[in-house]
C-alpha cells in the first residue's frame, strides 16, 4: 500500500471506532484513536497472516496488552478481512464475539485474537511465553505485542521484560504506546515512568523511539528483523490520544468514555474531512 492509501485506511479505522463505541455506549476512544496509524502500518505493511485462514501455521502473532483499546484491533481485523464488518455493530453487546476487552477460547476463536485481555499487565508475559515456544520449536513467527504506557506502573511488566531478555527472544516485539494519558490523569500526575527509554534500554532491550503517527516510519520500523536485534525489541510510539478528533486530543477524560450522538457526528465529520484532503 502506499504512504496515501494507509492514512486513508487508518482514517476509516478512526471512523469504525467512533461508531462501535458510540453505539454501544461504552467503551474507550482514547487510546484506540491514538493506535490507529500503528495498527494500520502493522497489518497492512508488516505482519504475515492470511486472513482467511488466521491460523495459518507462518503466521506473525499479534496480543495486545491493554484490551481496553479493543475497538482498534477489532476494526482493523474487519478492515483486513478477518470476519465481517458487520460484527462491530455488535460490539459490548451480551454474546457477541467483540466484547469491551479481548477474549480468547480455543474451542470458539475470534479470528485474529490471539490472547485474552483487561486486566493490564498480563499481555507481555504471554507474548514471552508464546515467543519462547516458539523460538524452541525452531519456527520464525514473530510475536508482536501492543501494551500501554500507564501499564508499566505495574510489576509484572517488568518481570516480563527481565524474561524475554533472559532468554534472548528475538522474536518478539513490544510495541507502547506512549500516550502519557491514563484513567485519572497524566502519567507524570499518577507515577512517572520517566526516562522509559533508558530503564528498558537498562533491562538489556533493543529500544526505538518512534513518531506514532508517521505511518511509512512504522512500517520501516516494525519489520521484523530490520534492526538485526539479538534480544527482544521495544517501540516506544509517541502518540496522541484521540487522534483525530480535536476535542478528544490529549484528555484523558475521553480514556473511557462513549461519545453522544452529537459528539460522534462533529467526530466523524472532522475524520471524513482529513479523508477529503487527500489527493487520490
Ligand atoms: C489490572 C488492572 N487495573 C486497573 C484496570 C482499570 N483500567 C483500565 S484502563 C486503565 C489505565 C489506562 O491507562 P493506559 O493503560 O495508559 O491506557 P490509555 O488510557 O492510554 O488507553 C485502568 C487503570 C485494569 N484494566 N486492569
Ligand atoms: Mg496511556
Amino acid at each position: 500500500m502506499t504512504v496515501t492509501q494507509l492514512a486513508v485506511q487508518a482514517a476509516l479505522i478512526r471512523i469504525q471506532i467512533i461508531k462501535m463505541v458510540t453505539h454501544a455506549q461504552s467503551g474507550h476512544v482514547g487510546g484506540a484513536l491514538g493506535l490507529a496509524d500503528i495498527y494500520t502500518a502493522l497489518y497492512f505493511g508488516v505482519l504475515r497472516y492470511r486472513a482467511a485462514d488466521p491460523t495459518w501455521s507462518e503466521r506473525d502473532y499479534v496480543l495486545v496488552s491493554n484490551g481496553h483499546t479493543c475497538p482498534v484491533w477489532y476494526s482493523t481485523l474487519a478492515v483486513a478481512g478477518f470476519f465481517p464488518k458487520t460484527w462491530l455493530s455488535r460490539f459490548r453487546e451480551l454474546d457477541s464475539p467483540l466484547q469491551g476487552h479481548p477474549r480468547f477460547n480455543l474451542s470458539e476463536r475470534i479470528p485474529g485474537v490471539e490472547n485474552t485481555s483487561g486486566p493490564l499487565g498480563q499481555g507481555l508475559s504471554q507474548a514471552c511465553g508464546l515467543a519462547l515456544a516458539l523460538k524452541r520449536a525452531g519456527k520464525t513467527n514473530h510475536v508482536f505485542c501492543f501494551l500501554s504506557d500507564a501499564e508499566h506502573q505495574e510489576g509484572q511488566i517488568w518481570e516480563a521484560y527481565l524474561f524475554a531478555h533472559q532468554h534472548q527472544l528475538n522474536n518478539l516485539t513490544a510495541i507502547i504506546d506512549f500516550n502519557q494519558i491514563q484513567i485519572s490523569g497524566t502519567t507524570d500526575q499518577v507515577m512517572s515512568l520517566d526516562p522509559l527509554p533508558a530503564k528498558l534500554a537498562s533491562f538489556g532491550w533493543l529500544v526505538k523511539e518512534v513518531d506514532g503517527h508517521a505511518v511509512s516510519e512504522l512500517v520501516a520500523q516494525l519489520i521484523p528483523n530490520s534492526t538485526q536485534s539479538p534480544g527482544p525489541r521495544a517501540i516506544i510510539a509517541k502518540t496522541i490520544s484521540g487522534k483525530g478528533v480535536s476535542f478528544m486530543e490529549h484528555d484523558f477524560h475521553w480514556h473511557g468514555k462513549a461519545p453522544n450522538r452529537e459528539e460522534a457526528v462533529r467526530a466523524i465529520a472532522e475524520l471524513q474531512s482529513t479523508l477529503e484532503s487527500y489527493d487520490f
